[in-house]
């Protein structure tokens, strides 16, 4: 079946190379082609409900257009748990996979035999290597995620004092990138009244995160602010925060419908404020860059654009990293801030 389709892309290039097939006809068979394909998203790990809006955006673009779609969460968020569904979506002929990431590195070889197979092989979420995939759906600038983060904890911190970080996992490419870039803006001298005293993983898992956050607690009686870059780990830390009657605040990247009861301006609640991207537009963007790659619509180069209907940015524009010109990612857009006046608002959208 999938030869069968390889073979229709191939005929309709070489009639409209020969000025038979006019162009729209081309569009109308390379839509109906992305139509009728078979879509795969692989979420870092089950037990998170940001993954589950990821994979509700996704599937809602692939199923809209009559594809067929097929959602995995692994147990884990490490790269073997991956490695494993990507074998068995290479013996399904799918004929797209979009990823989020648990290794930088460690996918690459899997990937590869992916686009060997012909499947069109994108990241979001979080990277890989850059030769292992297309291109990459990322949901905003990691400089600007990390200049947020710092800021929030400055502002938090009444601009001294100390503060923790909570990750997922230490390989999560898209959890080092913005921790990096912490660490780097922390250098500023505006930034030097900030001690940062502990780096902490709570493996994208609420149980781990909340005794990581205890743990953070108990091992600096002097912490002002845990800034967790992590949506499931930052839910599970502020409930623990509040379980402790701590004075210890929260801030980081939150899904608001988990946060709600935990964001407010009194000294018992934990969270004065979070942030996030809309994480189902990041699944459904995904999802129509694979339709796009599928159909031949586009090829994944810089000055591509990707057509997404119904997202705010629309239509959204392939561009080169600009520390690998040859490699490409699509942004999803900015931040937005989850506060006690807008979260009620919030909390029902996602
Ligand atoms: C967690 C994951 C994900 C990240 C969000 C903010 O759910 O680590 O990759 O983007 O948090």
């Amino acid at each position: 079946m999938k030869k069968n389709k390889r073979w229709r892309k191939i005929t309709a290039a070489v009639l409209a190379a020969a000025g038979i097939l006019s162009g729209t006809m081309m569009v109308q068979a390379a839509a109906e082609e992305a139509a009728g394909g078979k879509y795969a998203f692989i979420s870092k790990s089950i037990d998170n409900p940001y993954n589950f809006a990821m994979a509700d955006g996704f599937q809602e673009i692939i199923e809209g257009a009559g594809g067929e779609c097929v959602i995995n969460h692994p147990m884990n968020p490490y790269a073997d748990d991956q490695i494993t569904i990507i074998n068995s979506l290479i013996s399904q002929e799918v004929d797209a996979i979009a990823i989020a990431a648990n290794d930088e590195t460690r996918l690459t070889g899997i990937l590869d035999e992916a686009k060997e197979a012909g499947i069109q092989v994108i990241t979001v979420d979080s990277d890989t290597e850059h030769s292992a995939r297309v291109t990459f759906c990322n949901q905003a600038d990691a400089e600007l995620i990390a200049q947020t983060m710092m800021d929030a904890v400055y502002d938090i911190a009444g601009g001294e004092g100390e503060y923790a970080i909570l990750s997922t996992t230490p390989h999560a490419t898209n959890q080092n990138a913005w921790l990096e870039g912490m660490e780097t803006i922390a250098k500023d001298e505006k930034y030097a009244g900030l001690t940062l005293v502990d780096i902490a993983y709570g493996e994208d898992k609420a149980e781990e995160s909340a005794e990581k956050a205890r743990e953070l607690i108990e091992n600096h009686p002097d912490l002002k602010v845990i800034c967790a870059l992590t949506s499931s780990g930052i839910t599970a830390a502020a409930k623990a925060l509040a379980e402790e009657e701590t004075n210890v605040k929260i801030t980081g990247l939150g899904m608001p419908s988990e946060l709600a009861e935990y964001i407010g301006n009194d000294e018992d609640t934990p969270c004065p404020y979070a942030y996030l991207w809309n994480p189902e537009d990041l699944g459904r963007l995904a999802a129509y860059t694979c339709q796009a790659l599928v159909s031949g619509g586009i090829t994944g180069q810089a000055g591509d654009t990707v057509n997404a209907d119904g997202l705010e940015n629309t239509p959204y524009e392939v561009t080169a990293l600009p520390d690998d010109p040859e490699a490409t990612e699509i942004l999803l857009g900015a931040l937005t801030c989850f506060t006690p006046d807008n979260i009620d608002t919030w909390k029902d959208v996602f």
